[in-house]
């Protein structure tokens, strides 16, 4: 039977300073997404071990497969869990402030050039009413880069898009120190996007 844990940060709770601080981190990590590990393992023992052979990402692209008692509460601690592993491994504390080669390339052709991109994404994550994400997603029908939003937990994968960077716009993952102020958050976080991480995802993408 498959059974989630709590990834291990990549980096110390207090490394992502003065971007993202540390109590908000801790919290985050040890106490959201431990919440969203937890609900995602009691969620799958109620559907039964024959239903979920396959990791998270696989059952949330093919949510209709579970039993239909189950898919709400797999598709928020699903994608709770699922969506928190990439944000954590996105962020570092040695950015490198924007991408190279192949993903760069992208950016040039879909959003104009790199700084237009980060201007569309924040102003999509800004917008976001209440809680949710903001991403950057491969469109594997189109064969193409885009951004997208979720609300609550929902995981681009549940739209078959393979998400390659996602931002955390719920007010847990920056109130403690930016308050009301989201826009604030959002400018101070591209200081540390790992782009040799989204770079690997995109250029390792299964097509
Ligand atoms: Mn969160």
């Amino acid at each position: 039977m498959v059974r989630y844990e709590l990834p291990k940060l990549p980096y110390d709770y207090d490394q992502l300073e003065p971007f993202i601080d540390t109590e908000t981190m801790k919290i985050h990590h040890q106490k959201h997404h431990q919440a969203y590990v937890d609900g995602l393992n009691k969620s799958l023992e109620q559907v039964g071990s024959a239903s979920h052979p396959q990791y998270i990402s696989s059952i949330l692209s093919n949510l209709k497969s579970i039993p239909e008692s189950g898919q709400s509460a797999i598709n928020f601690f699903g994608g709770g869990f699922e969506n928190h592993r990439l944000f954590w491994e996105t962020m570092t504390p040695n950015s490198d402030g924007k991408p190279e080669g192949k993903l760069e390339d992208s950016f040039d052709v879909y959003f104009d050039n790199f700084e237009n991109f980060k201007k569309v994404f924040s102003e999509k994550a800004i917008a976001i009413q209440g809680s949710g994400w903001c991403w950057l997603v491969f469109n594997q029908t189109y064969n193409k880069i885009e951004i997208i939003t979720t609300p609550n937990q929902d995981s681009p994968w549940i739209l078959q898009k393979i998400p390659l960077l996602g931002l955390d716009v719920w007010e847990h993952a920056y109130y403690l120190k930016y308050q009301n102020k989201r826009p604030d958050y959002v400018k101070a976080w591209w200081n540390v996007v790992n782009w040799d991480y989204v770079e690997n995802r995109f250029t390792e993408l299964p097509v």
